[in-house]
């Protein structure tokens, strides 16, 4: 092995410890989103839920869904499931409309980072 080869190898090796700290000390993030996240659905949904992978702080997790105007669309009851604190679910008003609506969320995991995201989904003409 040449001595470049080796620090290419020790660089490697590295970052893949690197990553592997990082993965065990991820934050909180979105696994699954209802309706999906950039899905479309037929039927106007009730509500939002939104599922992560970790539990969140309820005192510091919020969502929000906005029309493609950016009118909120909610009604504004946002909140984590009490019976399982890694859901968090908001209702919508009625009816939902046909068009694109954007999901806003922000929360805290249980190891104190907040973290925030969005995505959107279509409801079908
Ligand atoms: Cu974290």
């Amino acid at each position: 092995m040449s001595t470049q080869r080796t620090i290419v190898s020790l660089a490697a090796s590295f970052a893949f410890v690197l990553s592997g700290a990082v993965s065990a000390l991820a934050h909180a993030h979105l696994v699954r989103a209802t309706p999906a996240a950039g899905g479309t659905v037929q039927t106007p949904p009730s509500e939002v839920t939104l599922r992560f992978n970790e539990k969140l702080e309820a005192k510091f997790s919020s969502v929000v869904v906005r029309d493609s105007g950016g009118k909120q669309v909610d009604k504004g009851d946002g909140a984590v499931d009490k019976g399982d604190r890694t859901v968090m679910r908001v209702q919508l008003q009625q009816p939902v409309a046909p068009g694109v609506y954007k999901v806003e969320w922000k929360v805290m995991s249980a190891d104190t980072h907040k973290v925030d995201g969005s995505f959107t989904f279509k409801v079908g003409e």
